[in-house]
C-alpha cells in the first residue's frame, strides 16, 4: 500500500524591512505556482513568512510592533494567496505573527486544506530568545517580548488524507515536541524557521547550526516513525545572515530533498505516509516498547537538578 502525498518546501530567501506585504505574496505566488506545475498538493512556506524578522529589533513603539502582525488571516494581503491555493487545489501551511481579537501575540502557522478550509491553527510553544534589549548583541533575539507561549500546545488534525501536525523553528529542537505529536499517531510535522547562524551566547555554536538543524529534525522524524518538512527563511536579511537548509526528512530520518540556495526555492519530494508504519508498527511501536512509568520527570520537572 501507498499513500502518496507530493508536498513542496518552499524556502524563502531575505525579506527586507521595507518590502510591503503584497510583494511577499507575489514571492509565495510564484512558489506555489511553480509547486502546481511539479505535482504538489501541499506547499510548506517559513516561519513569520509576510515580513522581515522584526524580533531582531528592539522596538519601543506597540504601534510599530502591532504593525508586523496580522490581525486576520486570511486579510487583504495574503487573500491573494489563498485564491490562487483554492484555484490550483492545492493546500498550504503559511507562518505569521497572529493578534487575536482579544490582543494575544502569536507567532503563528496555518493549515488550509487544497478545497481552501482552514485546517487549524499553530501557535509556536517554546519561544526563545531574550526579554530586555541586550545592546551588547549585534542583533536582539526578542521573540519573548514580542510573543506569549501557544496556549494550546501541540495538536494534529487529520488532513491530508493523513495525520498532520506543525511546530514552529525553536520547537524543532526540542524532543518533546516531536513525541507529543508522535503520540497522537502523527505522520507529517511541517516546521517553519528563522535561525540566525549567529548565536550570541555561545558563538562556538555558529559553524554547528545546519548540523543541529539537520540533527534534530531527523531524529524527530526517526524516533516517532513520522515525515518532517523543515522549512527556512534563509540568506542575509538586514544583514543577519539566517541559515537555508530547508529539507524533507522521511520516517526513516533521511533527507529525501533539500534546497541547495539561501533564496526562494521549491523542493519537492513525494511522500508515502504508509512509510511511517514501518517504523510505527516495529522499531517504534510506542504502545509495546514505550515505558512511560520511567518518563514521569519530563513532566514533573522544569529544569534539571542535579543530585546533592
Ligand atoms: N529561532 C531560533 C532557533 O531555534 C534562536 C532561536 C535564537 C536560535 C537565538 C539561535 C539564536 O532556530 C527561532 N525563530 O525560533
Amino acid at each position: 500500500m501507498s499513500r502518496d502525498l507530493v508536498i513542496g518546501a518552499a524556502q524563502l530567501g531575505p525579506i527586507s524591512k521595507s518590502d510591503g506585504r503584497e510583494a511577499v505574496v507575489e514571492r509565495l505566488l510564484a512558489l506555489l505556482r511553480r509547486a502546481s506545475e511539479q505535482g504538489c498538493e501541499l506547499v510548506v512556506f517559513p516561519e513569520l513568512a509576510l515580513t522581515t524578522f522584526f524580533p531582531r529589533w528592539h522596538i519601543e513603539s506597540q504601534e510599530e510592533i502591532d504593525a508586523y502582525f496580522e490581525r486576520d488571516m486570511p486579510n487583504e494581503a495574503t487573500a491573494p494567496l489563498f485564491d490562487e491555493a483554492e484555484k490550483l487545489g492545492i493546500g498550504f501551511s503559511l507562518g505569521y505573527a497572529e493578534l487575536t481579537p482579544d490582543g494575544h501575540h502569536y507567532n503563528t502557522q496555518i493549515l488550509v486544506e487544497r478545497d481552501g478550509s482552514v485546517v487549524g491553527k499553530f501557535r509556536k510553544v517554546h519561544i526563545p530568545g531574550h526579554e530586555e534589549n541586550e545592546t551588547w548583541r549585534k542583533f536582539q533575539h526578542l521573540e519573548r517580548r514580542y510573543f506569549e507561549p501557544g496556549p494550546d500546545g501541540f495538536q494534529v488534525w487529520r488532513a491530508f488524507d493523513g495525520i498532520v501536525g506543525m511546530a514552529i523553528c525553536n520547537d524543532r529542537r526540542w524532543p518533546e515536541t516531536y513525541r507529543v505529536l508522535g503520540l497522537q499517531s502523527v505522520e507529517l510535522i511541517l516546521i517553519g524557521y528563522n535561525t540566525p547562524i549567529h548565536y550570541a551566547p555561545d558563538p562556538t555554536q555558529n559553524v554547528l547550526q545546519g548540523f543541529h538543524n539537520h540533527l534534530v529534525m531527523q531524529s524527530g522524524a526517526y524516533q516517532n516513525g513520522t515525515w518532517v518538512v523543515g522549512v527556512a527563511k534563509g540568506g542575509s536579511e538586514e544583514g543577519v545572515d539566517s541559515l537555508a537548509q530547508s529539507a524533507i526528512i522521511a520516517p526513516s530520518g533521511q533527507i529525501v530533498t533539500q534546497c541547495r540556495s539561501e533564496s526562494d526555492e521549491l523542493a519537492v519530494a513525494r511522500c508515502d505516509l504508509d512509510l511511517c508504519k514501518n517504523y510505527k508498527e516495529t522499531l517504534f511501536d510506542f504502545e509495546r516498547y514505550r515505558m512511560p512509568q520511567h518518563y514521569k520527570l519530563i513532566t514533573e520537572r522544569r529544569g534539571a537538578r542535579a543530585p546533592e
